[in-house]
């Protein structure tokens, strides 16, 4: 599937502005992924589809992740806005026909992180955090340091989220923690 046709399959399920973060994310991406030598191929794809998932009502979401023996169920125990990433694999399999497994791991970890990123996980995590849309406190830090250091920015992205997590009194999914978790233990 080339970059045209995947673009036009995601502009009939988003919002304008969200097809255009989509767009920055993958600028984005493509960037990071350059640096790091990976397939770009993979990383345009898993781009593309990333927030596929993002407006289908929180009820369908809800199905999805009780009826998919590889969805963890406590999923529902937290904010649905969690669900997108990992509902949106499983939509991204089945309707769009995509079955690479490192694009659809790339897009089911893409808002929590998890133990474990590939390469191609952390730039489509990172992209996702640093796009130029994007005016989280500290998120220029974040762009700094994940022009050479892509693991130190994906730590500090993580960081960045529990801090805020945390002061507006928000359950911080398991997999956020293990994610920082892995950054911080490895030195990486
Ligand atoms: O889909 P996007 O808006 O592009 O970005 P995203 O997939 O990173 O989703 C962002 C939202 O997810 C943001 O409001 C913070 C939230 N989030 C990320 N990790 C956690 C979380 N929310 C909760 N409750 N727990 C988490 O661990
Ligand atoms: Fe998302
Ligand atoms: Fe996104």
């Amino acid at each position: 599937m080339n970059r045209e046709e995947a673009l036009a399959i995601v502009k009939e399920k988003l919002k304008p502005e969200r097809y255009d973060h989509t767009i920055r994310v993958l600028e984005t991406a493509l960037r990071l992924g350059e640096k790091m030598g990976i397939d770009l191929k993979k990383v345009e794809l898993s781009a593309i589809f990333h927030d596929y998932a993002k407006y289908r009502p929180k009820e369908e979401m809800g199905r999805w992740i009780l009826s998919e023996k590889t969805l963890s169920k406590d999923l529902l125990q937290y904010h649905h806005e969690l669900w997108h990433a990992p509902v949106g694999a499983i939509l991204v399999e089945r309707e769009v026909g995509i079955l690479d497994k490192d694009i659809l791991m790339a897009i089911k970890s893409h808002t929590t992180g998890r133990v474990n990123m590939s390469d191609l996980e952390k730039i489509i995590f990172l992209a996702d955090y640093i796009e130029p849309g994007r005016s989280f406190p500290g998120v220029d830090t974040v762009r700094e340091v994940a022009q050479d250091n892509i693991n130190l920015g994906c730590k500090l992205a993580l960081s960045n989220t529990i801090i805020f997590l945390l002061s507006k009194n928000q359950k911080i999914y398991p997999d956020t923690f293990l994610a920082y978790n892995d950054f911080v233990k490895g030195g990486k």
